[in-house]
């Protein structure tokens, strides 16, 4: 058992039970000309969590715990998405519209992968997923299950859009979750604040958050026998 220095009281992380849930580092969303930028919003905030997102999954696959891959995207022919969804956007700039980096947020479209620097390595988990949650409409509970994990690390992007979804969706399902508050970013840097703040309010009715560094220190005690065996099968 590691405890970690958190927000709103520390946290006690039992590796054998941990996983990190790593939540849409796609080019879509983070590079220029992806479906963020061209939203019109200023991806540099969330380029610049990559380092600290890169330390975290390192520090989890060194420990031998599972470190597991979202994708926001849809099938080619958008049977997985909702009109609703789909038509929010402006004409031109839809999802499953002809972007820079193919048909935006498409599965298999250059522009839906993983960003190179974080990019899962092999018998990793990537869950695609057509909703904002990662639990929605996928096999995420199913896989967690089978790994015996009860608590969850939460890195990725944007921290109140699809990060914090999945932690609501994770909390009410049981988990204990904790977000890495320098490894998840917004396209508006007061909405992250506000996300982490309201989820660790009321004695962390959603979860809580610490830094990278905190994270690691805390599964610093972690010893690789009582970690679970990394998974071999892909999504
Ligand atoms: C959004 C996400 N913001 N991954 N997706 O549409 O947060």
């Amino acid at each position: 058992m590691g405890r970690v220095p958190a927000r709103p009281f520390d946290l006690d992380l039992d590796p054998g039970r941990t996983a990190l849930i790593v939540i849409d580092m796609q080019r879509d969303f983070l590079e220029p000309g992806g479906f963020g930028e061209s939203l019109g919003n200023d991806v540099t905030h969330l380029q610049a969590i990559v380092p600290a997102t890169q330390r975290l999954i390192a520090g989890f696959r060194s420990a031998g715990l599972p470190v597991i891959h979202t994708r926001e995207c849809h099938q080619p022919d958008l049977s997985d998405c909702p009109p609703a969804k789909r038509l929010r956007g402006a004409p031109g700039l839809r999802i499953g519209d002809d972007g820079p980096m193919g048909r935006i947020l498409i599965a298999g479209e250059p522009g839906a992968e993983i960003v190179p620097e974080l990019f899962p390595i092999e018998g990793e988990i990537v869950v695609d997923k057509p909703g904002k949650g990662a639990f929605h409409a996928t096999d995420l509970g199913e896989h967690l299950a089978r790994l015996g994990i009860s608590q969850l690390v939460f890195a990725g992007v944007t921290t109140e859009v699809c990060v914090q979804t999945t932690m609501r969706e994770a909390n009410d399902r049981g988990f204990e979750c904790l977000i890495a508050e320098d490894a998840t970013a917004s396209y508006f840097p007061d909405f992250k604040k506000t996300a982490i703040d309201m989820m660790t309010a009321q004695g962390a009715i959603v979860g809580w958050a610490a830094p990278v560094d905190a994270i690691l220190e805390g599964l610093g005690g972690t010893t690789l026998e009582t970690a679970m065996p990394l998974t071999t099968e892909g999504a």
